[in-house]
């Protein structure tokens, strides 16, 4: 057991050197990603070239001395294979068009995996890249609550639902059905192809009240959770901003959670005894040198003796300097 993100994982000990990587490392922030997009406008279809996602899932790695590649890919490609419209339009996000539920039943399996067995194909390319030697390679989904947001919402909930989310109990009910089904296929499909953790993001969670939890993101995500785990393969959560991380652990039993930055980590460390991953807020990437330091510092002191995974509490920003990503790669090898 060499991948060291892997060994965390599954021996759920310490390491001398914490294990490292970055929720949206690819894209965003490189210019040689900025260069790649600009020629393809489609965001959609940039997912699904096999050649340039399985490139720009490299990118970061021919750069930084990580410890894992994550996927280049979307949570949103999933209601796509699920023939719902959406398109990303600039300076304003995803934008998806209503869904047909009786459309949505009918979609089977194979519909599905026609969709989208261009992603299976760059995660095989990107496994025959020897620089993935030793390192992770992470698939991810969206959770059924944060697609289901989408999926409804019809755009990024930023701050709030729309007024009448809740309004359709059984349209909600029956897509959690549906979402739960194809990804649990999607994560299957990640796994055969050679992702070796998979992390799942609910980015969303922290808009619910906490006794919509139960209902919305523990019991859909520890089916998940509990899929994963019968693959023999980690996986990692990220319930966004809920209030609660230990009671989240405490029911959904990941092999390791991702806290965001809003979260006190010295509280974190004193309630969880499970692998903590994350939490230092990307925008220490965009101060200086000394306060990046100090603010990685806070972290590694926090988490010494713990089985800790560097990361941030949400993705890298598009602003970022390469240069600072590099200093605080090289900062949390030496320590
Ligand atoms: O315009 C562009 O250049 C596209 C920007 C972009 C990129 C680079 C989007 C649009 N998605 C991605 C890639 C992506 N998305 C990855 C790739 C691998 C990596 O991490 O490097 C991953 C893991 C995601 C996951 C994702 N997509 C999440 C979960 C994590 C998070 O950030 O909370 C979410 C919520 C999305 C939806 C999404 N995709 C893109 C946008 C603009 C959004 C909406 C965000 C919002 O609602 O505010």
């Amino acid at each position: 057991m060499t991948n060291p993100i892997t060994k965390c994982l599954r021996t759920k000990k310490p390491q001398d050197t914490k294990p490292i990587w970055f929720m949206r490392q690819a894209g965003r922030y490189l210019p040689e990603f900025r260069k790649i997009r600009k020629l393809n406008p489609n965001f959609i279809n940039l997912c699904l070239n096999e050649n340039l996602s399985s490139k720009i899932t490299i990118q970061p790695l021919n750069r930084f001395e990580l410890d894992a590649a994550i996927i280049f890919s979307d949570i949103l490609m999933v209601p796509y294979g699920l023939n719902q419209k959406i398109s990303f339009e600039k300076d304003f996000g995803p934008k998806l068009q209503s869904i047909n539920i009786k459309q949505i039943s009918d979609i089977d399996e194979i519909d599905f995996l026609n969709k989208l067995y261009p992603i299976y194909k760059s995660i095989k390319k990107v496994k025959k890249n020897p620089i993935i030697k030793n390192k992770d390679l992470i698939g991810f989904v969206g959770a059924p609550w944060t697609l289901l947001v989408y999926m409804i919402n019809l755009c990024s909930p930023k701050k709030k639902l729309i007024k009448d989310f809740f309004k359709d109990q059984f349209l909600i009910n029956r897509l959690l059905k549906i979402l739960e089904k194809f990804l649990k296929i999607h994560i299957e499909q990640q796994i055969k192809s050679g992702a070796t953790v998979i992390q799942i993001f609910d980015s969303w969670a922290g808009l619910l009240n906490e006794k919509d939890l139960p209902n919305y993101v523990y019991i859909p995500t520890l089916n998940l959770v509990n899929y994963v785990k019968s693959l023999d393969v980690p996986v990692i959560c990220f319930p966004r901003e809920i209030k609660n991380y230990k009671e989240f652990c405490e029911i959904v039993q990941p092999d390791a959670v991702n806290i965001d930055y809003n979260i006190d980590p010295k509280l974190i460390a004193e309630k969880i005894t499970i692998p903590i991953q994350g939490g230092l807020n990307p925008k220490t990437l965009l101060s200086d040198k000394s306060t990046l330091k100090k603010e990685a510092l806070k972290y590694l002191n926090i988490f010494k003796d713990r089985p800790y995974i560097f990361n941030l509490g949400h993705g890298v920003m598009p602003e970022t300097d390469p240069m600072m990503v590099d200093y605080l790669v090289k900062f949390i090898k030496d320590y």
